[in-house]
């Protein structure tokens, strides 16, 4: 079993997608092990997505990613990692396969309805940013 971290954006919480992508998820096998609502600052959301810093979108994605609040979401399931990126689809939603959360919930390859770790290293790292081993340990 591997545990990844996934995001669902300011524009899924705000259109009020927020359920049906955690259904999706559920229903592709992923288990919530830490789920919470939060509203990032300017400062948390530049290190979030500091490996982005020198992108031209940079500063674009830190005011969408702070435009409201945000629900990250602890997910379990053999290869997380890989099976949220195929869950997923392609960052720029034009180029989502059909059936995919991205397809069927984002509007722009900015507002992509969801982020998902990479690697399993950035997974680690990333639920880390937002959850305690704690909070992650109380869940099980
Ligand atoms: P992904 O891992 O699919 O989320 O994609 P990246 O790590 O390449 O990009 C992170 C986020 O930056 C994307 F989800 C959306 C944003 N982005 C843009 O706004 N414009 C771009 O050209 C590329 C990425």
């Amino acid at each position: 079993m591997q545990t990844t971290l996934a995001i669902l954006k300011p524009d899924t919480v705000a259109a009020g997608n927020a359920g049906k992508v955690l259904a999706h998820l559920e229903k592709e096998g992923f288990t919530i092990r830490g789920l919470k609502v939060l509203h990032l600052t300017e400062a948390q959301a530049q290190s979030f997505y500091e490996v982005h810093k020198e992108r031209p979108f940079y500063g674009s994605l830190v005011e969408f990613m702070t435009s409201g609040p945000v629900v990250p979401v602890a997910l379990e399931r053999e290869e997380a990692v890989t099976q949220l990126r195929k869950v997923m689809g392609a960052t720029d939603v034009a180029k989502a396969e059909e059936g995919t959360i991205r397809k069927l919930y984002g509007t722009s390859i900015e507002r992509n309805a969801i982020h998902g770790s990479d690697s399993p290293e950035n997974a680690a790292l990333e639920l880390s940013f937002f959850f305690s081993r704690a909070e992650l340990l109380a869940a099980r």
